[in-house]
């Protein structure tokens, strides 16, 4: 594999927010990513569990969550060095702890005829942004990415502008489309404006989302652990409120523990 963890994609990224690692994964590799997408995409929809989009009227856009235990095949790519040389240096902070942590990973299955997401960043904080990392996302491409397909849509260095996208934003005309061969990885700042397009195409386009977060986060949103300390009695005597405060069902979404006999 080609050495990317260069000085000149550092600074790529640096000044754009995103760079584009080609050649990742090999063919055969993406085929087996590829079935066990659909094969648990059929699943969750026989379990009625599927997790389709909202804000997609026509329905034609899915998420499979929890892809960790979805798959070892998830479990191996996810721990990819590239991947991590680049996470390393993004969330690179003084300290002897793991510097990030897996936010959440992800297949985003957009359908022919799939509508474009709302341009947005993967950073829910208030405005102004840090002017540090608090995300960055990997976006893995299973199909091929083409201007009919959905690619992914990015504002080149939007990520130093610390504030989120606006509606009139939409029409930017700077914005561009990350085209790009199955088995790329498009590594994004969390702050950069991005969304996904639409599907205009006659076949699916699926992209995994790697979605990586500055440790702390964490950390100060849980010094306790709470989802795995409160025990069931505890559970049963506490009102919704207190449930909301302890973050308890944060994070759950639907068909992301739906797991099929047989997984590996
Ligand atoms: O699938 C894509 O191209 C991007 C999806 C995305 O940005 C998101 O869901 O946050
Ligand atoms: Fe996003």
């Amino acid at each position: 594999m080609l050495d990317f963890f260069t000085e000149k994609n550092k600074k790529f990224f640096l000044k754009n927010g995103y760079l584009l690692l080609t050649n990742i994964l090999n063919k055969s590799i993406i085929q087996k990513i590829k079935e066990k997408v659909l094969e648990q995409e059929k699943y969750e929809k026989k379990m009625n569990k599927s997790y389709v989009y909202k804000f997609d009227k026509s329905n034609n856009t899915v998420r499979i969550w929890n892809l960790v235990c979805k798959d070892k095949i998830f479990r191996d790519i996810i721990m990819l060095p590239v991947i991590h040389q680049f996470m390393e240096w993004i969330f690179e902070r003084k300290t002897n702890h793991q510097k990030y942590i897996l936010s959440s990973f992800q297949a985003n299955i957009l359908k022919p005829g799939a509508i474009s997401q709302k341009l947005h960043i993967d950073t829910p904080v208030p405005e102004p942004l840090p002017h540090w990392p608090l995300k960055a996302n990997t976006i893995w491409m299973i199909d091929d990415f083409t201007n009919e397909n959905g690619a992914t849509e990015i504002l080149p260095g939007s990520h130093k502008k610390k504030f989120k996208p606006k509606k009139k934003d939409e029409n930017n005309k700077k914005i561009i489309k990350c085209c790009g061969k199955a088995g790329s990885i498009l590594i994004t700042h969390g702050a950069l404006w991005h969304r996904a397009g639409a599907n205009v195409s006659n076949t699916n386009r699926i992209g995994l989302l790697g979605s990586f977060a500055a440790s702390y986060t964490k950390e100060i949103a849980c010094e306790e652990e709470q989802s795995i300390i409160i025990d069931k009695f505890t559970l049963k005597k506490s009102s919704k409120k207190l449930k909301q405060i302890l973050g308890l069902g944060h994070g759950l979404k639907m068909g992301s523990q739906c797991f099929r006999k047989n997984r590996n």
